[in-house]
């Protein structure tokens, strides 16, 4: 039976993937030993891309919602129904909006074709998955380095001591940073005599294979940075060698900083200053060490600071562009290297007047778009790939405010807690019939490489491949308003362009040639070159950030500590945003949506391990089960995001069986790291209690919105 290599697409690991068929059935999947990045490793959702395939609930054919009927179309019905309905509420004043989700991220092809959506909906502004994400470190590297995509990268494969703040990569596999077999790198790290330190408010995976393991609480990870930096100072310890001559603003920020006590920092963030001096201590030792913060920093009040504050230690410590410190890449197709550096406050939301960061705005103010009337309203949504109603906060808001939209078409292969809402629904082809290239992904990754994996197969007749849909339907929505739409981006010629004008000179036919991927080496030093500030400094006190610095971040300083319960979440192996709940093989064993709860809280709330626990917010209120555990923190419970399949409509055979309650029930609007406008997910203050005995709905939500 053919044997095919393949990448696998459901999270930035990237691992390469061995997959056996008969026909179009998958008969296994193995990692590939031969894969130079990932050398065999696999996930169970690596497993699972044999359900996807065969998912009966995935949708074939595009489906028109009438009444609460779904009625199959034909593709040209549907895309003209849809040009028109779009040129007739565009003729009369309403506006369209774009949120793109997840996993167009991990579809070059589709990526292609969001430019030419964008101008067919004549939308400035986008929404997408960036802002519950990364945005704050592209915010960050965007004033430090003068380019959003310039993602300095742990060069695990050197780094001597590796300082993870807010990232799980055990569960998660990385994140803005492609690192597959991350389990087996950290101990051949720990094996050379190399530490890895965790923080977090959770004893997770991570910290489970750590050597030091430290407790923070939530949302205060900038004081600690900025203590970090003051006990290093204080020690001699800031050492930024060959980097000082680049270093534009060093002074200023130092000045920014000084205002602040360790004292009062260490009680903010729950931390000693002897613990706070101690680490500093080990981080300034001069052994190559990376000091990296992943989602649990990024979706915090002060994100963009604390990515600031990281990047200022790896300055500090001369760490940043060192070997087995934090790197840039060289990828094959160079990202950065070749589009324009992103942006900040060129234009403002209607209602709320935040401003775009790299043209998005924040995705927790699509609802208030949607739901104020006036003019410039939303009337007319298009979604791909993406789940807002479960992923972006006050989701019961949003769930309000779709349903009055006039037009709403989704991208996605299933009836979702969102899709559930459009009057259309356009599914894509499975992935294995789709192309695969890390176009986003291989820039993040700890070594460089690239690798092309061709379809498997051709979609089923009827069917299209994202990119397909995403062309057509713009050119669709286009033709409707007489626009003159360019020609849809061919993705294979347009790759092989790319990959002959980066550095390495390739081709896609050169890329395709090496099946199981092309390893393009470790990362080597590219400052100053590398740096896309006018200079070619590195711009150390960018005026926003001290800004925030001095006003935001220096008022809650002089709150703290604050008491209360706050609520974070996590992510299991088995998971993947809200999208994997339907793979039968990732949705058995235990169940997933649980409350974790220190036992001090448990006490406390007369809460036992097991009970039902009514969790409630100023958003919205859920119910779920409690383990009562200390590797949570006192003070902290935490709830998985991700589920919640129980919402009305939801066609999702297998996760609707244990649907859970959504996290983002939970989760605030109001709660934003304002220079991104990225949402704070952790630290939502939270009450619990045990759950009234009497049967109450899974979950409920506030009305608002
Ligand atoms: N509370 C809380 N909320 C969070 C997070 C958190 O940590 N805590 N994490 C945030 C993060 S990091 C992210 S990235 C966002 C994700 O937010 P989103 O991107 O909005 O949501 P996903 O849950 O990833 O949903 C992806 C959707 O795409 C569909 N899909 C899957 N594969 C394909 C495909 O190949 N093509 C198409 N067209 N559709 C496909 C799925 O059916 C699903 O409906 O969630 C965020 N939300
Ligand atoms: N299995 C699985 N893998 C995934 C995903 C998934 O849903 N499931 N999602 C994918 C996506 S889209 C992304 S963006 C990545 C995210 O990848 P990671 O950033 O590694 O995400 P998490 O596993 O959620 O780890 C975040 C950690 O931050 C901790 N934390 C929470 N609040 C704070 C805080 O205030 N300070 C500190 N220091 N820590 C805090 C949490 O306890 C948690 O352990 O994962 C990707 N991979
Ligand atoms: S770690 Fe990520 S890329 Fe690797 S098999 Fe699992 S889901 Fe796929
Ligand atoms: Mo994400």
């Amino acid at each position: 039976m053919p044997v095919h290599t393949r990448t696998c697409h459901i999270c930035e690991a990237n691992c390469g993937l061995l997959i056996e068929t008969s026909g179009r059935q998958v008969l296994s999947i193995k990692g590939d030993p031969d894969d130079p990045i990932s050398r065999g490793h696999i996930c169970p959702k690596g497993n699972a891309i044999a359900d996807l395939e065969a998912d009966p609930d995935r949708l074939t054919s595009p489906m028109k919602r009438v009444g609460n009927q779904w009625v199959a179309l034909d593709w040209e019905t549907a895309l003209a129904e849809i040009g028109a309905r779009f040129a007739a509420i565009k003729a009369a004043g309403g506006a369209g909006a774009l949120y793109v989700g997840n996993p167009t991220a991990h579809d070059f092809a589709l990526g292609m074709q969001t430019g030419a959506l964008k101008k067919a909906l004549g939308v400035r502004g986008v929404y997408s998955a960036s802002t519950v994400d990364q945005m704050p470190h592209q915010l960050a590297q965007y004033f430090l380095y003068g380019h959003n995509a310039l993602f300095p990268i742990p060069d695990i494969e050197r780094t001597q001591h590796l300082v993870i703040l807010g990232g799980n990569p055990l569960a998660s596999n990385g994140s803005v940073w492609t690192v597959p077999d991350v389990k087996r790198r950290i101990a051949e790290m720990q094996a050379r005599g190399g530490r890895l330190t965790v923080i977090d408010p959770r004893r997770s995976e991570t910290a489970g294979v750590a050597d030091a393991h430290h407790f923070i609480r939530p949302g205060s990870d900038p004081a600690l940075l900025i203590g970090l930096l003051l006990a290093l100072d204080e020690a001699g310890l800031v050492n930024p060698g060959r980097l000082a001559p680049m270093l534009d603003g060093w002074d200023v920020a130092w000045a920014a900083l000084r205002r602040f006590s360790v004292a009062d920092l260490a009680r903010a963030c729950g931390w000693s200053v002897a613990e706070i001096r101690a680490l500093a201590a080990e981080i300034g030792n001069g052994v190559p060490t990376a000091v990296y913060g992943r989602i649990g920093v990024s979706t915090a009040p002060f994100g963009t600071l604390a990515h600031w504050l990281i990047n200022l230690i790896n300055i500090a410590c001369g760490n940043l562009d060192r070997p087995g410190g934090v790197m840039f890449s060289t990828p094959a197709v160079d990202v950065a290297g070749s589009s324009g550096p992103g942006s900040h406050g060129r234009f403002h939301s209607r209602v709320s007047g935040h401003p775009e960061v790299m043209g998005e705005f924040p995705a927790i103010s699509l609802a208030e778009e949607i739901a104020t009337p006036g003019e410039g309203q939303v009337k007319a949504l298009v979604v791909i790939a993406g789940n807002p109603v479960l992923s972006v906060p006050d989701g019961g808001a949003l769930d309000a405010a779709l349903a009055g939209l006039e037009l709403m078409v989704s991208v996605d292969p299933h009836i979702t807690a969102t899709s559930a809402h459009a009057h259309y629904i356009l599914p894509p082809c499975a992935a294995l019939a789709k192309d695969h290239y890390p176009l986003l992904l291989a820039p993040i990754a700890f070594r460089n490489f690239a690798k092309f994996s061709p379809a498997l197969w051709e979609p089923l007749p009827g069917q299209k491949q994202d990119w397909q849909v995403v062309a057509a339907l713009a050119q669709a929505i286009g033709a409707a308003q007489g626009l003159n739409m360019p020609p849809p981006v061919n993705p294979r010629e347009q790759l092989d362009r790319m990959l002959q004008k980066g550095p390495h000179g390739l081709s896609l036919a050169a890329v395709a040639a090496h099946p199981h991927g092309l390893d393009l080496g470790a990362h080597s030093p590219r400052l100053p070159d590398r740096l896309a500030t006018p200079g070619k400094t590195i711009r150390c006190a960018p005026e926003p950030l001290i800004a925030d610095l001095n006003g935001r971040f220096a008022a809650w300083l002089a709150r703290q500590p604050e008491t209360g319960l706050t609520l974070i979440g996590r992510r299991h192996i088995r998971s993947n945003n809200s999208w994997l709940g339907n793979a039968p093989r990732l949705a058995k064993g235990p169940d997933k949506c649980i409350l974790l709860i220190n036992p001090a809280d448990a006490a406390a709330h007369g809460i036992s391990d097991g009970d039902l626990v009514r969790i409630s917010s100023d958003a919205g209120a859920v119910e779920a089960p409690a383990r009562v555990t200390d590797e949570i923190m006192a003070g902290v419970v935490s709830l998985p995001h991700g589920f919640g399949h129980g919402r009305p409509g939801v066609r999702l055979g297998v996760a609707g069986q244990r649907p859970g309650v959504s996290h983002n029930d939970l989760t605030s609007r109001a709660r934003i790291d304002v220079l991104s406008g990225t949402a704070a997910l952790v630290g939502t203050p939270v009450s619990i209690a045990p759950a009234p005995t009497t049967a109450l709905p899974v979950a409920t939500t506030a009305a608002s919105g």
